[in-house]
């Protein structure tokens, strides 16, 4: 019988095997890597820079910078203290596996503990490809509105970390927090969330010391795995 392979399938097929190496090569590295996504002008930027700011004398950080066309971000991130990687898409929704393993060749893993990747914005293709970070994060942001859990399920499926930015705006804008909410906990159960502000800095507290604790278990596991005898 003729086995039938979707090209769709195939392309996500070849993009999982290329996630997996350049996961090998953050691990070996001991570099720990997340992937932030995002709808256009949720914050992603901003909240690198916030990161940029508050963890670079205790982190060092590194930024992929995943654009359509330009590298304002990457601009940003660099003149936030961060070796900084543009990535341009040439029109692509999204970053995958592909378009990662040439940055993490141009950085300089060895001189990193974190490395921040900033996805083309955009809540539907980003979550279909495995880029071999660590982590994905999800900003959701107030103005967007709160039904955007329940219109874009296959991102907030996918995410380890969901940051909603911009309540300095909750007073302003109508944004039904507890439809907001039910639409996470429906999809996501128990998912890690950080409620913050990027122009105030209310809540910035929690999210660093989330990423100060992953990259910390990140370093115990890396270092018990280096220790223990290979096959
Ligand atoms: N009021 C308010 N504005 C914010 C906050 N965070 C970011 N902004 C503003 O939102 C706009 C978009 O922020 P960016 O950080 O560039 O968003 P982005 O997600 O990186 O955007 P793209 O890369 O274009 O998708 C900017 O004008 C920011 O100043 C916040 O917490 N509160
Ligand atoms: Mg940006």
């Amino acid at each position: 019988m003729t086995e039938r392979l979707s090209v769709g399938e195939a392309i996500l097929g070849a993009n999982e095997r290329l996630a997996a190496a350049n996961r090998q090569a953050l691990d070996q590295a001991g570099v720990y890597s997340l992937n932030l996504m995002a709808s256009p002008g949720a914050g992603k930027t901003s909240l690198i820079e916030r990161t940029l700011q508050a963890l670079s004398g205790s982190l060092r950080l590194g930024v992929i910078d995943g654009d359509i066309a330009t590298s304002l971000d990457a601009d940003r991130a660099a003149a936030a203290g961060a070796a900084a990687i543009q990535v341009n898409t040439g029109g692509e929704c999204h970053l995958d596996a592909v378009m990662i393993q040439p940055a993490l060749e141009q950085l300089d893993l060895s001189s990193l503990d974190l490395l921040i990747v900033e996805n083309v914005g955009n809540l539907v293709c980003p979550a279909s490809f495995a880029l071999g970070t660590h982590k994905n994060v999800l900003i959701a942001s107030v103005p967007e509105g709160a039904d955007k859990p329940h219109k874009y399920p296959g991102m907030y499926r996918g995410i380890q970390a969901l940051v909603l930015n911009k309540i300095d705006l909750l007073p302003y804008v109508d944004f039904d927090q507890s439809f907001f909410q039910q639409g996470v906990e429906a999809l996501n159960p128990g998912v890690v969330s950080f409620p913050l502000s990027c122009r105030t800095g209310e809540g910035l507290a929690a999210w660093l010391g989330w990423i100060e604790a992953e990259v910390r278990q990140f370093r115990q596991a890396h270092a018990r795995h280096a220790a223990s005898p290979q096959p």
